[in-house]
C-alpha cells in the first residue's frame, strides 16, 4: 500500500471536472482516505511548489494555483504514485496517452487539472503540507 496526494486544480473545479476525475480514482483502485477543498493563497502555493523556484514558469504557476478553488485528497492503493501519474497522462497534455485525465480535458501546458506526486518522497511532504493526522482515514 502507498499514498499520493492528488489536486485537482483551480481549472478543473471551475470547469466541472471534479465528478469526473474522482470516479476515475475510485474506478482504479485509488481510495480516497482524506478530502478537502481549500483555497490556497499566493504564499501557499509557493511553498507547496517550492521545488519549481526559479522555474520560468513559477510565478504564473503560483498565481493559477491561488485564483480559486481547488480539491487536495489522498489517495491510498498499491503503486498509488504510478498508477495516478498514469491516470494523469504527460504534465504536457499535447503529449499524454489517450484517455487520460490531461489528453481528455487539459486546456495548457499550466492549466492541466491535476497534480499528482512523484516520488515516495515528495508524497509525504505534500500529504503533511494539507493534512494533519486527524483527517486521515483508516481502512
Ligand atoms: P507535473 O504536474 O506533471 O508533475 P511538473 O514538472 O512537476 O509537472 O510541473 C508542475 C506544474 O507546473 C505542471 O503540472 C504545470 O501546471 C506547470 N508547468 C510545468 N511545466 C510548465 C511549462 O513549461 N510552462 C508552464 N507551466 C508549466
Ligand atoms: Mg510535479
Amino acid at each position: 500500500m502507498e499514498r499520493t496526494l492528488s489536486i485537482i486544480k483551480p481549472d478543473g473545479v471551475t470547469r466541472g471536472l471534479i465528478g469526473d476525475v474522482i470516479r476515475r480514482f475510485e474506478k482504479n483502485g485509488l481510495n480516497i482516505i482524506a478530502m478537502k477543498m481549500i483555497h490556497m493563497d499566493k504564499t501557499q502555493a509557493e511553498g507547496f511548489y517550492a521545488v519549481h523556484l526559479g522555474k520560468p514558469f513559477f510565478d504564473s504557476l503560483t498565481d493559477f494555483m491561488s485564483s480559486g478553488p481547488a480539491v487536495v485528497m489522498i489517495l491510498e492503493g498499491d503503486d498509488a504514485i504510478a498508477k495516478n501519474r498514469e491516470l494523469m497522462g504527460a504534465t504536457n497534455y499535447k503529449d499524454a496517452a489517450p484517455g487520460t485525465i490531461r489528453a481528455d480535458h487539459a486546456t495548457d501546458i499550466e492549466k492541466n487539472v491535476v497534480h499528482g506526486s512523484d516520488a515516495p518522497e515528495t508524497a509525504a511532504f505534500e500529504i503533511g503540507y494539507f493534512f494533519n493526522s486527524f483527517e486521515i482515514i483508516r481502512r
